[in-house]
């Protein structure tokens, strides 16, 4: 018989005679006493509304402690989570609510409206007066705050389905890559212990809001693994708001995304910040160009650990050791996992060449809920296939994109990112990528570019020093200056907009 495992019960129970702090928000420290009695709660008020074990919960919330419990409570009762970005349209939320058929959906003020619209049913509301809400709607606060804060743990095991992570996948709709419990408890203890080392007096501050998986673990799952705190705040994150966030709570680790580290560099207050307290900063969710890291190191001296992880492998796999960090590469293995680089027809290729990676570890989703084929394809047993292109060297693995991203110029394969770094290196060039656009039916490499504050340069010079860098037909043919990229919700590059635009 495997042993009962409650994440609830392993997370947060564990740390409630402590009189720790479990999670920052605003100038509220919350304990994990609290934490613990306020998930009990919730348990109950998910279980009132009709939740039962293996069914499903909908997270469409904003950051903060109801988000953090309500996840947890939902845990405790051995119900499955799935959280929504929160800013989503209604035809949206229609997709999630009919994909995830969730028993109950749990909103605040922010995702209320387009909830209804999406005729959402089954919903527990925060934050909006109870005269306020219609039939069918239950005010979600105050059947909490009536709740015994008593719960025993459903007698979950690691082998059970407990954890739903959207796919941010570049074509199709999203997608729920389902995981057992073992996924949250081996990737604490291999990434977050063996790599990151978190510690007890640990406090930790994301850029990515709860409902990416990235950040929700490294703010709410990994730090309460070893007793540690978690920051997290409502809103959209900005530079700004960053500094200001790490000057008021002195956060110990930074979970950062590139697209945020290179608006940080460029802040005009940059220099006068004192990022002191962070003993790291990681970077993931898309590559961090070898160029962008030294900009980093240059502007604040924090160090990086860059690494790469998926939905579908529940968490990061390949990374850099803290103050070990090889630039330009996501590091090595995670300890427990096995990644090779092979051809299309899955052998392995030698260090140097590109093609998908091959991954095997302890976290490996089980499929993608209701997509047999694509599941088929990804996922065999504890392995995993990767649709991002990898080359290795010396045990060092680099990224060189989506399979799906490359551009075919002249007949020959080009990869977008290798001109985005080429173009990075210019002093002018803050951020930029690179899309194929069809002239008379020839795909040309077309750079969006975004330059730094103050700088000026005309899109020949970007050219020639493309030219003069790069394989002669790899150059953009054509750059067009923007103030910023289309990002997707979770801070990656959303290359589909990108690619749409005439
Ligand atoms: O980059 C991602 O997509 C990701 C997903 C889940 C967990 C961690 C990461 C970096």
């Amino acid at each position: 018989m495997p042993e009962p495992f409650n994440l609830a019960s392993y997370f947060v129970d564990r740390h409630a005679a402590t009189d720790r702090t479990a999670l920052v928000v605003g100038s509220r420290e919350v304990s994990y006493a609290s934490l613990a009695k306020l998930v009990n709660q919730v348990g109950h008020v998910l279980r009132d509304a009709g939740v039962r074990s293996g069914q499903r919960v909908l997270l469409a919330l904003s950051d903060g402690e109801e988000f953090v419990a309500t996840w947890y409570g939902a845990q405790k009762i051995g119900a499955v989570t799935a959280e929504v970005y929160p800013f989503l349209q209604p035809k949206d939320y229609a997709y999630y609510l009919g994909y995830t058929e969730a028993v109950a959906v749990v909103a605040d003020a922010v995702t209320l409206p387009a909830l209804r619209e999406a005729g959402a049913r089954n919903l527990l509301v925060t934050g909006v007066p109870e005269s306020e809400l219609l039939p069918g709607e239950r005010p979600f606060r105050t059947l909490v705050d009536a709740a015994p804060d008593e719960l025993e743990a459903a007698p979950t095991t690691l082998d059970d389905v407990g954890i739903w992570k959207f796919t941010t996948g570049s074509t199709g709709a999203p997608k729920a890559c389902v995981h057992t419990l073992r996924s949250p408890f081996e990737s604490f203890e291999r990434y977050a212990v063996q790599v990151l080392g978190l510690r007890e007096d640990d406090r930790i501050l994301a850029v990515p809001k709860l409902f990416f998986g990235y950040a929700r673990d490294l703010v709410a799952l990994f730090p309460f693994g070893v007793g540690a705190a978690g920051i997290a705040f409502p809103e959209r994150s900005t530079a700004d708001l960053i500094f200001e966030l790490i000057a008021r709570h002195r956060p110990t680790v930074l979970v950062n995304v590139p697209t945020m580290m290179s608006a940080m560099i460029a802040h005009p207050a940059a220099a006068e910040q004192d990022l002191s307290c962070l003993r790291m900063t990681t970077s993931a969710g898309e590559a961090l160009p070898a160029e962008l890291h030294r900009r980093w190191d240059a502007a604040f001296g924090v160090p990086v650990v860059d690494g790469i992880g998926s939905s579908e492998a529940y968490h990061i796999y390949l990374s850099n050791r803290p103050g070990a960090a090889q630039v330009g590469t996501l590091g090595t293995e995670v300890p427990g996992y096995t990644a090779q680089v092979v051809d299309e027809l899955g052998n392995p290729l030698p260090d140097g060449e590109i093609g998908p990676l091959r991954v095997t570890g302890p976290t490996i989703a089980l499929e993608y809920h209701g997509d047999a084929e694509k599941s088929a394809k990804t996922f065999d047993g504890d392995t995993l296939t990767s649709g991002d292109l990898f080359s290795r060297s010396e045990g060092f693995f680099r990224h060189h994109g989506r399979a799906d991203a490359l551009l075919k110029v002249g007949g020959v394969f080009v990869a977008p990112g290798e001109i985005e770094d080429c173009l990075l290196v210019h002093v002018a060039v803050l951020d930029c990528a690179v899309v194929g656009h069809e002239v008379d039916g020839l795909v040309l490499p077309r750079a969006y570019v975004v330059l730094r504050p103050g700088a000026s340069v005309g899109a020949d010079e970007l050219k020639d020093h493309a030219k003069a860098h790069l394989a002669k037909h790899k150059y953009p043919r054509e750059v067009v200056f923007v103030t910023e990229l289309p990002r997707t919700a979770n801070g990656k590059l959303d290359r589909r907009a990108l690619a749409a635009r005439p």
